[in-house]
């Protein structure tokens, strides 16, 4: 097999002043940041979709790319075009992980027979790929939402027939996930929700959705898969309105069908925000609950109201994520998959590497900003204080729920009016978060 990317060299840290395109600045992979290499903290992974398949097209005009490498689109050479092409890609970035959707990997056939030989045929060639290049799967998924008769969902279509049919893809999505070794399988509900309700039995769709998950964990558990289930929340796009709006609404939909003890969340940060959150908040809200699984790292635009999937540099963003990561005490099986594209303009193979190198630079420095405000302690130190008054008597007594409405209501009128509870101080320690993150 001859080399692709033929002009691009292995990818080397050359630190803060390198003037290198194709050198990190500030992703140093055996760097110790708080006890681990920063390659253990942050577990990149190469989106198949995105990276290997997608070509610029979009909607109002064709692809501005190539991504044939060199075979004819739809074939299997082309899929294997596409294993050579992603295995000598992540080597080149030191990137340790991939994931897929089940399409991405081989073109569908028109019988299930024929596309699940051919996912045999192709993930044979993968696996023996990550054996040479010792390369991991993050997590797999099958594509539930390209093909027309996924129309009005999988889990949640109204026809039995669409919704067999999505079972029997997850079934063999989790197959290939298993021989993989991977260590996520993802439900991202593409199409799982509605355009209308005038047309839709929302409670229907849901316990459909959660019966094909439940389906999902008894056959992955049966075959040997002990990694993490997860979903993935989107407030909108395609479908007007998604079951799994955000990551409260889906950690809700997991307790109430069961699936909370299999399921955590895989949080993405253009999702987030197309649910009008940040991603810090969404991230948040998972690690609460025990349940931040993965991360698809990837950032978007917040004038356009879509999901555009751009390579993450908003450094702040980093920052709070690898923040919020860290005091959740890291990712166990997941990682930070770069769900990114190149802009349409951005259309030659080299802007493939330099995507991610900025991606993988700014979350570098996203976690070395979150290691130093952790051992700075002045933000956590704070927010400590101001909760303090919670270390009375009193407040240990409520936190236990130890004491009633008519106790506390004879305090007040023993102790009258509260003073006020004390400034939130938002610029000064916005200012420190200043101070810590341009530091350099
Ligand atoms: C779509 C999206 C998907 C999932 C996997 O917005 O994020 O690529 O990550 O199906
Ligand atoms: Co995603």
């Amino acid at each position: 097999m001859s080399e692709i990317f033929r002009n691009i060299p292995k990818i080397q840290y050359e630190g803060p002043d390198s003037y290198n395109p194709y050198a990190f600045k500030f992703y140093d992979a055996e760097r110790i940041i708080m006890g681990k290499p920063m390659k253990e903290h942050l577990r990149f992974a190469m989106a198949w979709w995105h990276n290997l398949c997608n070509a610029g097209s979009d909607m109002f005009g064709a692809s501005t790319g190539d991504k044939s490498f060199g075979q004819e689109t739809g074939t299997m050479e082309h899929a294997r075009a596409k294993v050579d092409a992603g295995f000598e890609f992540m080597d080149k970035l030191g990137i340790d992980y991939f994931c897929f959707h089940d399409a991405d990997i081989a073109p569908k056939a028109d019988t299930i027979e024929e596309t699940n030989r051919r996912l045999d045929e192709i993930t044979d060639y993968i696996k023996e790929k990550m054996e040479k290049y010792n390369k991991k799967l993050l997590w797999g998924t099958a594509n539930l939402f390209n093909e027309p008769l996924y129309m009005n969902g999988a889990g949640s279509s109204n026809s039995v027939d669409v919704f067999c049919h999505a079972a029997a893809q997850v079934k063999k999505a989790l197959d290939i996930t298993v021989k993989l070794g991977g260590s996520g399988y993802v439900f991202w509900g593409g199409r799982e929700g509605y355009e209308t309700l005038w047309n839709t039995d929302m409670q229907f769709e849901q316990e459909n959705i959660a019966k094909l998950m439940h389906m999902a964990v008894d056959y992955g558990r049966k075959i040997g898969f002990k990694g993490d289930f997860y979903i993935e929340p989107k407030a909108k796009e395609p479908m007007k309105h998604q079951y799994d709006f955000d990551v409260a609404t889906s950690i809700g939909f997991l307790r109430q069908y069961g699936l909370d003890k299999d399921f955590k969340i895989n949080v993405e940060a253009n999702h987030a925000t197309l649910a009008g959150h940040t991603f810090q908040h969404e991230l948040r809200v998972a690690a609460i609950n025990r349940m931040l699984g993965s991360i698809d790292a990837n950032q978007g635009d917040l004038l356009l109201g879509w999901d555009t999937d751009e390579f993450p540099y908003n450094v702040y963003e980093t920052t709070a994520c690898m923040y919020d990561v860290l005091t959740a005490g890291g990712l166990k099986n997941g990682g930070l998959n770069f769900d990114a594209k190149t802009r349409r303009p951005s259309y030659t193979h080299e802007d493939m590497f330099l995507a991610f190198i900025l991606g993988m630079d700014s979350f570098a420095l996203g976690l070395i900003n979150a290691a130093r405000i952790i051992e700075d302690g002045r933000l956590e130190e704070f927010i400590r204080e101001r909760y303090s008054s919670f270390e009375t008597e009193l407040g240990k007594r409520i936190r236990d729920g130890k004491v009633t409405l008519e106790e506390l209501a004879e305090y007040c009128e023993k102790e009258g009016k509260p003073a006020l509870p004390g400034s939130g101080r938002q610029e000064y320690l916005l200012s420190i978060l200043n101070q810590l993150i341009i530091k350099g």
